[in-house]
């Protein structure tokens, strides 16, 4: 339990919480930034305006005027889901960290007043394309009711709420997952799902799972890793081979904080982290959350149930 003289964990602040898990000052310093930044990404996400840029990221696909607002705000030494390639901000390749993001995830959902989310992963150096696993943190805020960060530098997972003061405090530590869970998110079009994807849907029906999902991945991933229990799954479609869901900027950071919570990510063969990224825009099938149902997906899948 984190413990300071005379204050209680909710008058922990991020910056205190970070110092006290004895990683660089750069590193510290780099999510303090990302944390402040996030303060002006939901002025935008409450006040901006709800139409399109006009413009088109590297997928061709349409930006919401909040997509090129929240990039904007965020950028530092980065790859962006909004953006083509790699943006170096110093000069010294050697740069200490490099960050992949999504700076507003489900963007979309804002327009119908929904949760959305920024992600974050961070590496060590300045080499992108290196698997998950290589991460030296991640982490991810929800503009819902409430705003939330959290995060995980490889030393457990930890929830703080933003207060009237716009300060991030402490609010959940330790966060684990349970070996098994109630409540399924399933995304993309079930018609278009493999065999294996439907027998472990009815698998989880069976096993008296819910229904949750509400088409933000943040939300989405947040209700299972605060409950402790749960599966996420985007998987392959019978259109799509790689599911939706991008490596670098969605599963990685995500995988990181579920597996750091005692949970697993796969892609339905190997873990989410061990995948080796060939590209920016390099996309996933994606199993999320509570070990035992992480695992049953993959029997399913390959036939073994
Ligand atoms: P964007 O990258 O366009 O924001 O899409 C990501 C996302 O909205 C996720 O947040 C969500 O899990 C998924 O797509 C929903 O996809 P679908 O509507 O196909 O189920």
């Amino acid at each position: 339990m984190y413990s300071q003289p005379g204050k209680t964990k909710f008058q922990v602040d991020l910056r205190q919480h970070l110092r006290d898990q004895n990683i660089s000052g750069n590193l510290v310093h780099l999510i303090c930034e990302i944390a402040e930044a996030s303060k002006y990404v939901i002025n935008a996400v409450r006040t901006g305006d709800l139409g399109v840029a006009g413009t088109s990221n590297l997928y061709g696909e349409e930006q919401l005027a909040l997509d090129v607002l929240s990039d904007r705000i965020m950028r530092c030494n980065i790859a962006s889901e909004e953006m083509e390639e790699i943006f170096q901000v110093t000069s010294n390749p050697q740069g200490m960290f490099s960050v992949a993001y999504d700076p507003l995830d489900g963007s979309s959902l804002v327009d119908v007043n929904l949760a959305v989310g920024t992600i974050v992963g961070i590496y060590q150096g300045n080499d992108l394309l290196q698997p998950g696993r290589k991460m030296v943190g991640s982490m991810y805020i929800l503009y819902g009711p409430r705003v939330s960060l959290v995060y995980s530098v490889g030393k457990g997972v930890y929830e703080f709420t933003m207060n009237q003061l716009m300060e991030y405090t402490l609010t959940r530590e330790n966060i684990q997952m349970q070996p098994s869970g109630d409540i399924y998110s399933p995304g993309g079009l079930r018609k278009k799902y493999s065999e294996g994807n439907e027998k472990f849907i009815r698998y989880l029906e069976a096993k008296g799972s819910k229904l949750r999902y509400s088409g933000g991945f943040v939300p989405d991933i947040n209700q299972i890793l605060m409950k402790g229990k749960g599966v996420f799954m985007y998987p392959a479609l019978s259109d799509a081979a790689n599911g939706k869901l991008r490596l670098l900027f969605e599963l990685n950071p995500m995988a990181f904080l579920i597996e750091q919570a005692g949970g697993m990510a796969t892609n339905g063969e190997i873990p989410i982290l061990d995948i080796l990224p060939e590209g920016l825009d390099q996309r996933a099938p994606v199993y999320i959350g509570c070990r035992n149902d992480v695992e049953k997906a993959a029997e399913f899948l390959n036939g073994m149930d």
